[in-house]
């Protein structure tokens, strides 16, 4: 019996949901749980939810039956996928209160909800490598198959970030054997730029600072500097982590404004910083080498204050 099987015991209605912003891993995670509900337990009625997504997830089957208002209606269970923290689940927030049970299966070592049961394991690479092991593989379809590889793909940057694990690739091997098409995944979901977010990356790249010796580096992008090359926010994932790629950097902070006066701020750390400190000591949160936040303020002072907190961690 799968372990997903526990939590499904006299279970009608159930609502699945991730956090805003959704990236690979999100999208993957609660589209794979959507469709393994869906192809395998007829008695139960599945809902799923999903902010404003990247085109690039419209091959994952079912994505468009995704809702983005939330329902009245409260439901049996509650599943979160990949959340962090309950203050960025979105439209489908009220549920959290209405809901009979809550799921929680997550991968952030900042998360600190309060859950009717909870798994978090947060060295474990994505939200879809946690979540396999709730399913029965026998049950999995290629379809489930192909957004749960998604999520695993994106959120190791293609098998390359260090919580990547043999466990993860004997998933990702499992996951393959489903026939999935996984070059056009991994090309399509994480490779792959439109003009205009390439033209936004070399923006960004060309006018980055580096600071504390060259251990750090900022970049950072104005709503207007997005409208002239017609991206938003979902189109803004990968750009820190080509910051991080410069030699010598140990930590990368890339800050682009979400709306006037509100800084959205993604950390990335090499090696030795812990950048979920620093994310949650702006109200926000991750894992250790990927987190971010809010700040309010101009950009110039978003600035400063994330280089002050981090000058703690540095010296
Ligand atoms: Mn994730």
């Amino acid at each position: 019996m799968a372990k997903i099987d526990e939590y499904l015991r006299d279970i009608k209605t159930v609502a699945i949901a991730g956090h805003v912003n959704p990236d690979g891993d999100c999208i993957g995670s609660c589209m794979g749980m959507y469709l393994y509900l869906r192809e395998n337990y007829p008695g139960i009625r599945a809902e799923v939810y999903l902010e404003s997504y990247r085109d690039v997830f419209s091959f994952i089957k079912g994505i468009k039956e995704a809702k983005n208002v939330c329902e009245p209606a409260p439901v049996d269970l509650l599943i979160l996928l990949d959340i962090s923290s309950t203050s960025r689940i979105g439209a489908a927030s009220p549920l959290l209160d209405t809901a009979g049970k809550t799921l929680c299966i997550d991968h952030h070592i900042t998360n600190k909800g309060t859950y009717t049961w909870f798994h978090n394991e947060p060295g474990v690479s994505s939200a879809c490598e946690v979540l396999y092991g709730f399913l029965d593989p026998e049950k999995i379809s290629a379809d489930c198959a192909a957004a749960l590889y998604t999520g695993i793909v994106t959120d190791t940057g293609v098998f390359q970030y260090s919580s990547t694990s043999p466990q993860t690739m004997r998933v990702a091997a499992k996951l393959m054997e489903k026939h999935i098409p996984f070059t056009e995944i991994i090309d399509g979901a994480f490779f792959q730029k439109s003009y205009g977010q390439n033209r936004m990356l070399g923006k960004v790249l060309l006018e980055s600072r580096r600071m504390f010796g060259g251990h750090v580096i900022f970049g950072s992008a104005l709503q207007s500097d997005m409208e002239a090359f017609q991206v938003e926010a979902k189109d803004m994932d990968g750009i820190v982590s080509e910051l991080r790629n410069t030699i010598g950097v140990e930590v990368a902070v890339f800050l682009y404004e979400l709306r006037e006066g509100v800084f959205k701020v993604s950390l990335r750390s090499r090696e030795h910083v812990d950048v979920s400190c620093i994310a949650r000591a702006f109200g926000g949160g991750g894992h250790v080498r990927a987190s971010g936040c809010n700040i309010e303020g101009t950009l110039e002072e978003a600035q400063e204050k994330i280089t002050a907190e981090l000058k703690q961690y540095l010296e």
